[in-house]
C-alpha cells in the first residue's frame, strides 16, 4: 500500500522525530490554555478589586494560547518562524502587562498618564523590532537599539519611576514582594527576547545559535514571561484577599 502523508501528519512526524521547537510550540498553547482557565476561574476567589487584574492576567495568557495555536500550525507546516503572528501577540499582551503594573500601583494613586508612557514604550519597542526582523541583515542592528531604548525605558519606569515611588510609599508588603518578583520577570525574563533577536543574520549573536533558534528562545521567554507574571499577581491577589478576610 502507498501512503501519502497530509502536511498535517508531516508536520506532527516531525515532532515525534523530536524538533525541540515544535515541541515547545504545542508546550506552549497547552500551558498558555490551561493558564487562562485557571485565571479565570481563581478570579472567583479573591476580593472584588484584584477580580480586574486576573481577568487580565487570563487574557493574557489567552490571547498568547490562541496565538500559539496558530504559530504551531503555522511552524509545522512551513518550518518557518511565524513572525507575524508572534508580533501581533506581543503587541496584544505587552500593552496588557502594562495594565497589569497600573492596576497594581492604581490604588496607591497611580496615574492614567505613567500607563500611557509604558504603553507608548511597548509600541515602540515592538514596532521597531518587528521592524528589525523583516527588514533584513542590514538594518536589523540600528532597528534593535531603537527598540531597546523603549525596553529600558519600561525599566526604569518600574525600578526608579512613577511606578517603583507608589509601590514604595504603599507599605504593602505583599505588593512590595510582588514588585521585587515582577523586577526580576522585566529585565532577566524579558532580556531572553533581545538575546533572541541577536541570532538573526548580521545581529551581534548571529552564528552563535541557529537562526531557528530564535524561536526557542521566544517560546521559553513566552511561557516564563507570561505564565509567571499572571502568577505573581495571583500571589498578591490571595494574599491581600487572605489579609482582609483576617481582619473582617
Ligand atoms: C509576552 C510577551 C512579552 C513579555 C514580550 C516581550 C518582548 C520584548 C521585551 C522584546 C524586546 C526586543 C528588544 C528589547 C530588542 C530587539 C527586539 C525585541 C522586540 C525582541
Amino acid at each position: 500500500m502507498n501512503f501519502t502523508l497530509s502536511a498535517e501528519l508531516v508536520g506532527l512526524d516531525r515532532i515525534i522525530n523530536s524538533d525541540p521547537i515544535a515541541i515547545t510550540f504545542f508546550i506552549g498553547y497547552m500551558a498558555m490554555f490551561a493558564s487562562s482557565v485557571f485565571f479565570f476561574v481563581e478570579r472567583g476567589s479573591v476580593d472584588g478589586k484584584w477580580k480586574l487584574s486576573l481577568l487580565v492576567s487570563g487574557l493574557i495568557t489567552g490571547i498568547a494560547a490562541v496565538h500559539y495555536y496558530y504559530m504551531r500550525d503555522f511552524y509545522l507546516q512551513t518550518g518557518a518562524s511565524p513572525t507575524a503572528f508572534r508580533y501581533v501577540d506581543w503587541t496584544l499582551t505587552v500593552p496588557l502587562m502594562c495594565v497589569e503594573f497600573y492596576l497594581l500601583t492604581k490604588p496607591f494613586g497611580a496615574k492614567g498618564g505613567t500607563l500611557f508612557k509604558l504603553i507608548v514604550a511597548s509600541l515602540v519597542m515592538l514596532v521597531t523590532g518587528y521592524i528589525g526582523e523583516t527588514s533584513g541583515v542590514d538594518n536589523n542592528i540600528m532597528w534593535g537599539i531603537i527598540s531597546t531604548l523603549g525596553y529600558l525605558y519600561i525599566v526604569y519606569e518600574v525600578f526608579a519611576g512613577d511606578v517603583a515611588k507608589l509601590a514604595k510609599d504603599s507599605n504593602s508588603p505583599a505588593l512590595g514582594n510582588a514588585m521585587f518578583l515582577l523586577k526580576i520577570f522585566i529585565t532577566l525574563g524579558w532580556s531572553i527576547y533581545p538575546i533572541g533577536y541577536m541570532v538573526l543574520p548580521g545581529n551581534l549573536l548571529s552564528g552563535a545559535f541557529e537562526v531557528s533558534s530564535i524561536d526557542l528562545f521566544y517560546n521559553l521567554a513566552d511561557a516564563i514571561n507570561k505564565i509567571g507574571f499572571g502568577l505573581v499577581i495571583y500571589s498578591v491577589a490571595v494574599a491581600e484577599s487572605n489579609k482582609k478576610k483576617a481582619v473582617a
